[in-house]
C-alpha cells in the first residue's frame, strides 16, 4: 500500500490527499510533527531520508520515495488513471498545470504574509505592525487575484472543463487565504460557486475540515484573532 507522510496543516500534503481520496486510492498516512513555535522541527526521519528539502508531502511506493506535490500529482494520475486530473489534450494539459504552479506559488505567494496569524503577536511592538502592514498588503493582491480567478469561471464549473489538479491546487490556496482572515469570496460569486461545489464533494470537505480541526488543535491565535 502506498504510505504518505503528511503535515497536519500542510496545504501541499492535502493536494495530494485529494487526488488520493478523489481517485479512490488507498493509502496509509503519518503525521509528522508540527507546532506553531517549532515548525516543522525536529524533522521527521522518513522526510530526512526520502527528500532533499526536507519538505512534506513524501509517498512511499514500494521501493520508489517521491517528494513534492506537483510531482506527486502526476505520478498517481499515471499509476491510476481514473477519473483523470488532467486534461486531454497537451495545450489544455499545460494551462492546467500553470494554473497549478499559479495555486501554489503565484497565488500562494501574498498567503505567506498572512501566516503570522497563526501565531502569537510578536513581542517587538514595531515587528508586530510591520507584519500587519504586510497583511493588509497582501489581502489587496489577493483580491485582485481574486478577481481574475472569478471572470474565468464565468461559463465553468472547473477551471479545466472538468475536476483537475488546477482546482485542488487552486482550493487549498483559498482554503488558507480563509482560514487566515484573507478576502472572503463574497464579492466574486463565479469563484464562490465554484468553492462551495468543491466543498460538496468528499475528498475536498474531508481536507477542510481536518484543517479546521488542527487549527483548533494547533493555532489558539487564529481563533483569538
Ligand atoms: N513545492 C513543495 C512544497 C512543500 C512544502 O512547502 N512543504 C512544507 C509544508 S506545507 C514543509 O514541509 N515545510 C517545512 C520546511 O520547508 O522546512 C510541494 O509542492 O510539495
Amino acid at each position: 500500500m502506498l504510505k504518505l507522510y503528511v503535515g497536519p496543516l500542510s496545504l501541499f500534503s492535502r493536494k495530494v490527499e485529494i487526488a488520493l481520496r478523489e481517485k479512490g486510492i488507498a493509502y496509509e498516512r503519518e503525521f509528522v510533527a508540527f507546532t506553531q513555535e517549532r515548525g516543522y522541527e525536529p524533522k521527521h526521519p522518513a522526510v530526512l531520508a526520502h527528500n532533499p528539502k526536507h519538505q512534506v508531502p513524501v509517498l512511499i511506493d514500494g521501493d520508489l520515495a517521491l517528494f513534492d506535490s506537483t510531482v506527486i500529482l502526476e505520478y498517481l494520475d499515471e499509476l491510476c488513471p481514473e477519473p483523470p486530473l488532467y486534461p486531454a489534450t497537451p495545450q489544455d494539459r499545460v494551462r492546467c498545470r500553470l494554473l497549478e504552479l499559479d495555486a501554489d506559488e503565484i497565488l500562494f505567494a501574498p498567503v505567506r504574509n498572512l501566516l503570522f496569524r497563526t501565531e502569537p503577536p510578536h513581542a517587538d511592538a514595531h515587528t508586530h505592525a510591520a507584519r500587519v502592514a504586510a497583511g493588509k498588503a497582501a489581502e489587496g493582491a489577493i483580491s485582485a487575484r481574486f478577481a481574475e480567478l472569478d471572470a474565468r469561471l464565468r461559463h465553468d464549473d472547473f477551471f479545466c472543463g472538468a475536476l483537475s489538479v488546477a482546482d485542488i491546487g487552486l482550493f487549498m490556496t483559498v482554503l488558507f487565504i480563509q482560514r487566515l482572515g484573507g478576502p472572503k469570496l463574497d464579492s466574486h460569486a463565479n469563484l464562490a460557486r465554484w468553492y462551495r461545489g468543491l466543498l460538496a464533494r468528499p475528498a475536498f470537505s474531508q481536507a477542510a475540515a481536518e484543517i479546521a480541526a488542527a487549527d483548533r488543535e494547533l493555532s489558539p491565535a487564529l481563533a483569538a484573532g
